[in-house]
């Protein structure tokens, strides 16, 4: 197990970088992000999984949120507004993933660890410039075991406000992202998807998606779902209880990633459209290089209280927790 820290990697960038057994993985203090993660296919060969900016500069540039830890609420809220708080409309008239300072944006305060077993590093951030009541403090811990990453999330604020982020990581389990993600196959434990309107802003209902080219609770080609989901998938699915709650697999390599959470959904966003000019992994951003499967209570939430509440106290207590289990299968 090993622990090494780059300060100032580029500008205020500082990179961390975790090992333990055959699991390697990177982060960097803006936004608490998880920059790599690099897990070995069947044949034991360690590659990269995630989507990670090349240029050092796109990732202070970066506006799809490329391994942040989004926050104070991921997804997007109507009109922003939520009580007498009116939050920042970064989003035409809503508001989207807190905001332009939101927690993505800001560089968090960091100390690495280990135990018996893990490794990790723990990040806090007193956030008094993203335009939430608090202000809100958020302590999120990244545990690396031998075979998984573990990522928990606590929080303190001194007002009531609105708290429900999420990690938005673009997975691609081909390593390196040497292929795109159309031969992952994608389950997901949930019968039910959230219907949102035109502006993917959540309406208040619910819609069964058994046998539709969403359902994914058996085992499923991303690329045959997307046959009859042209512009890519952009939702939110309600997570039944048994776990793994989401598995993703890709079949040359191998890989198996598994994942359970606490999390009441999963966004599961497909990079359908990409088609950009900056590297990731040594090649242009492009469409369905990637697949972000961020776990968070339902987007726009404050505004259906049928579904739960994302409300925070000064005495609200509540950890997050989404674990991220890898393995490989056999030809
Ligand atoms: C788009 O609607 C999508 C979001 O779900 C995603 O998080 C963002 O791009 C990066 O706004």
């Amino acid at each position: 197990m090993t622990i090494t820290i780059h300060k100032r990697y580029h500008d205020k960038l500082d990179l961390i970088t975790l090992t333990n057994g055959s699991l390697t993985a990177t982060f960097l203090n803006f936004g608490a992000r998880l920059y790599q993660l690099y897990t070995p296919d069947r044949n034991g060969r360690t590659e990269n999984i995630l989507l990670s900016h090349d240029n050092k500069q796109d990732i202070l540039k970066d506006q799809a949120y490329f391994g942040a830890f989004v926050g104070p609420v991921a997804g997007r809220i109507k009109y922003g507004s939520w009580k007498n708080t009116q939050l920042e409309k970064n989003n035409d008239a809503h508001h989207i993933h807190g905001g332009s300072n939101g927690w993505a944006f800001q560089y968090w305060a960091y100390e690495t660890f280990r135990t018996a077993h893990t490794v990790g590093v723990s990040f806090t951030l007193t956030d008094t410039c993203s335009g939430y009541p608090g202000p809100i403090t958020a302590i999120v811990n990244y545990e690396l075991t031998e075979s998984s990453l573990i990522m928990k999330s606590i929080y303190q604020t001194k007002e009531l406000t609105l708290i429900n982020p999420t990690n938005h990581s673009y997975f691609n389990l081909s390593g390196n992202s040497k292929s795109d993600i159309m031969n992952h196959s994608l389950t997901i434990n949930a019968a039910e998807k959230i219907v949102t309107d035109k502006e993917n802003i959540p309406i208040g209902t619910r819609e069964n998606i058994t046998g539709t080219a969403y359902d994914f609770t058996q085992e499923k080609a991303i690329g045959a779902a997307l046959e009859d989901i042209p512009n890519g998938i952009d939702d939110p699915f309600v997570l039944n209880a048994g776990a793994p709650q989401v598995v993703l697999k890709e079949p040359v390599s191998g890989r198996v990633m598994e994942i359970t959470t606490n999390r009441q959904s999963v966004i599961v966003f497909t990079t359908t459209g990409f088609n950009d000019s900056f590297l990731v992994n040594g090649q242009a951003m492009r469409s369905n290089l990637g697949i972000a499967l961020e776990t968070q209570e339902i987007p726009n939430i404050v505004h259906q209280p049928q579904w739960g509440s994302i409300e925070f106290s000064p005495e609200t207590r509540k950890e997050h927790w989404t674990i991220f289990n890898f393995s490989t299968e056999i030809e």
